[in-house]
């Protein structure tokens, strides 16, 4: 078993879609019925913080109430986490708790989290599982009308990026699952390891995304499938390369 080597995986709506939650950009995806300007920017939440609210109250309720489950390629890269020998970080775009359901803990969720909020002007962060509304004051700075989901819109600087460049330099495999590569600097990532010249890329996805030509490796199908296939012989071989 070959020691240290580390793994970073970045994940997108696709790893989701198996339990039951909506992708942006496939056909009938959020992005298909609903304008980014007009729900996922701080423009829009200045203009229109009810609609921005409501948006978010429905993917909310539609996590909770739905009672939504980990698939099994949530669960293969916490099975990946517990028996590798090296670090394993898993870098999410989502904003669900799946991969925290399926036991992952070295976990970045670099767009935020659906089931927080943050007061716009304390910043104070705590957990929010039901609806958030203009009526709602914070907990910690008492101000009305202020508390927003705690996601990163377009337009804002996603969470933890020194950590997760930091974790793109060490690393010997990246892995790219369920996304189709179109938003930015996560659609990067891939570059920013080729650009080191070692290290293994490999994209796991329903199709080939944006970005496909940019991965050494890649493998097609449902994750629910292909992540398991591809965390058992990774951990069969003991070894990256
Ligand atoms: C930033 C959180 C810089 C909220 C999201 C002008 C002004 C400012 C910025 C920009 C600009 N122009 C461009 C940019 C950059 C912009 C960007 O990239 N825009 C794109 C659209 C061109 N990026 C940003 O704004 C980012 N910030 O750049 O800051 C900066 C610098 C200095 C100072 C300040 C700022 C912030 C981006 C984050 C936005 N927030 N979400 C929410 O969720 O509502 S993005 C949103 O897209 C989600 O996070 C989502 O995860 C992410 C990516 O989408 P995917 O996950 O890939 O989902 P998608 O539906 O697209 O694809 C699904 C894939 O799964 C498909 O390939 C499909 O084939 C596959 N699939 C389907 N089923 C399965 C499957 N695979 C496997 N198995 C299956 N069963």
């Amino acid at each position: 078993m070959a020691k240290g080597e580390a793994i970073v995986i970045l994940t997108g709506a696709g790893i989701s879609k198996e339990s039951g939650l909506e992708t942006f950009r496939d056909e009938g995806g959020l992005w298909s019925r609903t304008r980014i300007e007009d729900v996922a920017t701080p423009e829009a939440y200045a203009r229109d913080p009810k609609r921005v609210l409501e948006f978010y109250n429905m993917r909310r309720q539609s996590m909770v109430d739905g009672n939504i489950r980990p698939n099994a390629a949530h669960l293969a890269l916490a099975r990946l986490e517990r028996e590798w020998p090296g670090e394993v970080l898993v870098v999410t775009q989502n904003i669900d708790n799946l991969h925290e359901q399926a036991g992952s803990k070295n976990l970045l969720h670099m767009h935020g989290e659906m089931l927080k909020a943050r007061c716009a002007t304390c910043n104070d962060v705590i957990p929010w599982e039901g609806s958030l509304g203009l009526e709602n004051s914070c907990h910690a700075c008492g101000a009305v009308g202020r508390m927003r989901p705690h996601v990163v819109w377009f337009g804002e600087m996603p969470f933890y990026m020194n950590d997760i460049y930091a974790a793109l330099d060490r690393c010997h495999l990246f892995i790219s699952i369920g996304t189709s590569g179109n938003v930015y600097p996560a659609a990067g990532f891939v570059q920013h390891v080729r650009m080191r010249g070692v290290g293994r890329t490999v994209e796991l996805n329903l199709e080939p995304s944006e970005g496909a030509t940019l991965f050494a490796e890649t493998h097609y199908g449902p994750a629910s499938e292909k992540v398991p296939a591809f965390v058992g012989q990774l951990l069969n071989a003991g070894r990256i390369s």
